[in-house]
């Protein structure tokens, strides 16, 4: 029996998540998603805190996880796939394992990867291969030669000859050979893009369009926005087109990103240092919908905490990812000295509330609701379908002071409460938290 529930939790996702940023317990930046197998990889570098002996206050990585995700809203974590102390060419406790990529071609899988080579300056970019998108993999004793820089793309043409781009200095970009760790040729300039420090290059092709996406700082001590430019070639020259996201509201210095294809919806995954306001270089990955004009041209897409997909009604729905929010409203971390623990909404004053969209009411099957709230006064808010005027679906006593026999005190701590559902949508809808009294804070709310 033991067993039997040990396998049970290994085969589920290690976790849950449908709001941005989509992982929850450590740092991911510079997301490349892939579609393999009608799943989506997720191959992020993996951000840390610099430990002694590594450079301080600049970006640190030793290693890289993949995720993976049928519904981009559960992601597994299928573990490490390459380390810096086992990749023969790199330096040891180098801490530069940079932005990747990785591709499938005739049933393998090649992942590339920037970092700091044993020998000489600056970057240069290595391969690992594998039979499956999780791995294992196996790394190439040397870096492929005539690349030096970081943030390697790899498109695959439909006619399967495929090419590399780079960064750092100049964007570059060359032909492969068929064995992918080669170039094929001499490495050229990416000639047409906009002046002002770029990196990140992200290349696709749609409708017979060649894309190249890249970050772009296009203001004197600006930080990094999305653009892109497009050609009838795969290695341009380009035509730039524009911004697809602009620079980060709270001074994020990098974004990175790619750009899928997933069962019918375009998305761009991105990062943001959520969990690190106060350093830049502590990144999550996030994730939007992303929309072409019929001319070809993207739709900018303006960043979002709600982010994609469906949240099941019975996981929790962190309101404070959500889809609107009342002016005076306020977000905080739950524990600022644990910023995975997320965040929570504050509800000021009566009437204040927030929405979340997008929520799976069809498994509800014990007809109440849990929530872990906090407040300095007995106060209780209501949980509405969609809006602020939309139908009850259960009011919520938050009572966190007592009299005589029942004395207590919870005030400003938190507390999961319950109330039973007195409706219940059917399918997917929204939901709404109203505060029905005084100021109250939601960590999240579940429907059983
Ligand atoms: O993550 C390290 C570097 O920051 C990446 O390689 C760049 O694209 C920027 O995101």
């Amino acid at each position: 029996m033991k067993r039997a529930v040990a396998s049970l939790l290994l085969c589920l996702p290690l976790w849950t998540a449908a709001q941005n940023p989509i992982i929850h317990d450590q740092f991911t930046a510079d997301p490349t998603a892939r579609v393999f197998n009608g799943r989506v990889y997720l191959y992020p570098s993996h951000d840390i805190p610099a430990p002694e002996g590594a450079r301080q206050n600049w970006f640190c990585m030793a290693d890289y996880h993949v995720f993976s995700s049928d519904n981009l809203v559960d992601w597994t974590d299928h573990g490490v796939i390459v380390t810096q102390n086992k990749v023969p060419w790199v330096r040891p406790d180098s801490y530069s394992m940079w932005a990747p990529d990785c591709v499938c071609k005739d049933g393998r899988y090649y992942f590339y990867f920037p970092s700091a080579p044993r020998e000489g300056r600056g970057f240069a970019v290595g391969v690992a291969t594998a039979d499956r998108p999780e791995g294992p993999f196996v790394c190439e004793e040397k870096p492929i030669e005539g690349v030096t820089g970081i943030d390697p793309c790899v498109l695959i043409d439909d006619d399967g000859q495929s090419y590399i781009y780079w960064a750092g200095g100049p964007m570059r970009g060359a032909r492969l050979k068929g064995n992918m760790k080669e170039l094929d040729g001499e490495a050229q300039m990416m000639e047409g893009l906009p002046e002002g420090f770029k990196e990140g290059p992200y290349a696709f092709k749609r409708e017979g369009l060649y894309y190249l996406t890249f970050p772009w700082v296009r203001k004197e001590n600006g930080t990094e926005t999305l653009a892109y430019a497009t050609s009838r070639n795969p290695l341009g020259p380009w035509t730039f087109r524009g911004i697809i996201m602009a620079e980060s509201p709270v001074a994020c210095w990098t974004n990175h990103h790619s750009i899928v294809e997933f069962q019918g919806q375009w998305y761009l995954f991105y990062h943001h240092n959520d969990y690190s306001p106060a350093f830049d270089k502590l990144r999550a990955a996030r994730i939007d919908k992303l929309r072409f004009n019929a001319d070809g041209t993207i739709r900018e897409v303006v960043p979002t905490l709600r982010g994609v997909g469906v949240t099941r009604a019975t996981d929790h729905i962190e309101v404070d990812r959500y889809s609107r929010l009342d002016k005076g409203c306020s977000i905080a971390f739950v524990d600022t000295l644990d910023t995975f623990r997320g965040w929570s909404v504050r509800l000021p004053k009566k009437g204040s509330s927030a929405e979340y969209d997008d929520v799976d009411f069809s498994m509800i099957q014990h007809g109440y609701l849990v929530a872990r709230v906090r407040a300095d006064a007995n106060t209780g808010f209501s949980v509405r379908e969609r809006n602020a005027k939309g139908r009850v679906m259960a009011r919520v006593k938050v009572m966190c002071t007592g009299e005589g026999q029942f004395r207590r005190d919870y005030r400003g701590r938190w507390l999961t409460v319950t109330a039973p559902l007195a409706y219940v949508p059917k399918g997917v809808s929204g939901v709404c938290v109203v505060c029905e009294g005084e100021a109250v804070d939601v960590d999240w709310i579940q429907l059983r």
